[in-house]
């Protein structure tokens, strides 16, 4: 005999079971996030940052897995963006540099003395990925089908060498410079008379400890202090010649496949990612708001002061003086003006307007 409270009963019950797991069950048990350096890098500890996130935020809905060390592409940091478009990467947290082979618009902020040429070098930054040319690169991203989710910050890039100090472009002749196989950068140290050699980031501390090469450029807080640097390179220079920003990014399926409300906290997680990248590279260089933030969240690294840190391992810092920074910006006129057309002249301009409203 028919029951119909007890029918009722089973249907919400079944509706209830029906609705609730179908949900997440086109969910994967775990989403891939590419990071090319390691764990203890700025990035590494923003990705985690993210991971962990948007963990909590979808009670475990999506589960994401940071992979360090650029181990989705063995190795090959300039294949990432391949990986995500095709799906074998779910979630990079990409640097423009990694990218800028097949995304050019990507190549801006590599431009030379570009965006550290302004009165505060991280509103600079700010005001490009706030602005008509921060939107642009986004759009030069979605382009290739992938998702931008939101920018994060590897930082400006300094130099460290074995010899050294580096005062003028003549200091650099002939210096063995591991650079990533990003074809600006040959561009750039060509022109400064180095010798640059494109070495993956995977196999760079190997070339480091067998001294194949006298330097590299990578960002103080973010990478050079977790790699202790100094262990191979005595000298850092200042110079903040480029910047590469970090931005997540999701495969457009995986994207897709998200509810409305997952896509809201995801978006929402990265936001707060960024503020946290942000303040990991810029702390100890800026007005101490990046200090006071981190402290406000619980998340001071041991390191706070990168200076003094460089210093108590024996590093010679190397400060330019605003002659010293004309004569390297003269020294990379031709690059600017090579890489503009390739960038895009249009988008050049949207950034020296941005950066110009903001100071
Ligand atoms: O290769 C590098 O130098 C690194 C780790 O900074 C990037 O992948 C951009």
């Amino acid at each position: 005999m028919r029951h119909p409270v007890r029918d009722l009963l089973v249907g919400f019950v079944c509706l209830g079971f029906m609705t609730a797991p179908a949900f997440s069950a086109s969910y994967k048990q775990e989403y891939k996030l590419s990071i090319v350096p390691g764990a203890t890098s700025g990035w590494g500890l923003a990705g985690q940052y993210f991971a962990d996130r948007v963990r909590e935020r979808t009670e475990g809905r999506i589960n994401i897995k940071p992979y360090f060390g650029a181990q989705l592409m063995a190795g090959k940091q300039t294949s990432e963006l391949l990986l995500v478009r095709r799906g074998a990467i779910d979630f990079a947290l990409a640097s423009t540099i990694n990218w800028s082979p097949q995304v050019k618009e990507l190549n801006l902020t590599a431009l030379p003395f570009f965006v550290a040429n302004n009165p505060d070098r991280f509103k600079a930054m700010d005001a490009i990925e706030a602005g008509k040319s921060g939107g642009m690169m986004v759009q030069a991203i979605e382009k290739t089908g992938v998702k931008f989710i939101g920018w994060g910050e590897n930082g400006f890039r300094e130099l460290t060498t074995s010899k050294g100090p580096i005062n003028k472009p003549e200091d650099m002749k002939g210096l063995k410079l591991r650079v990533c196989g990003t074809p600006i950068f040959i561009d750039i140290f060509s022109a400064l008379g180095a010798n640059p050699q494109a070495i993956n980031w995977s196999e760079a501390v190997t070339g480091f400890q067998q001294g194949i090469v006298d330097g590299q450029e990578n960002p103080t807080n973010g990478i050079n202090i977790p790699m202790k640097m100094w262990t191979w390179h005595k000298h850092l220079t200042d110079w903040h010649y480029m910047i590469d920003p970090l931005f997540m990014t999701a495969n457009g399926k995986v994207w897709k496949e998200f509810s409305d409300a997952d896509r809201k906290i995801i978006e929402e997680c990265m936001a707060e990612t960024e503020k946290y990248s942000k303040a990991l590279s810029r702390l100890g260089y800026d007005d101490g708001s990046s200090y006071e933030y981190l402290k406000k969240i619980g998340k001071l690294p041991a390191v706070t002061d990168p200076n003094a840190e460089l210093t108590k391992n024996g590093m010679k810092i190397t400060n330019f003086t605003s002659e010293q920074v004309k004569v390297f910006y003269d020294a990379t006129a031709k690059v600017r003006a090579d890489w503009t057309p390739k960038i895009g002249k249009a988008l050049v301009e949207a950034a020296e307007a941005d950066m110009k409203a903001a100071r």
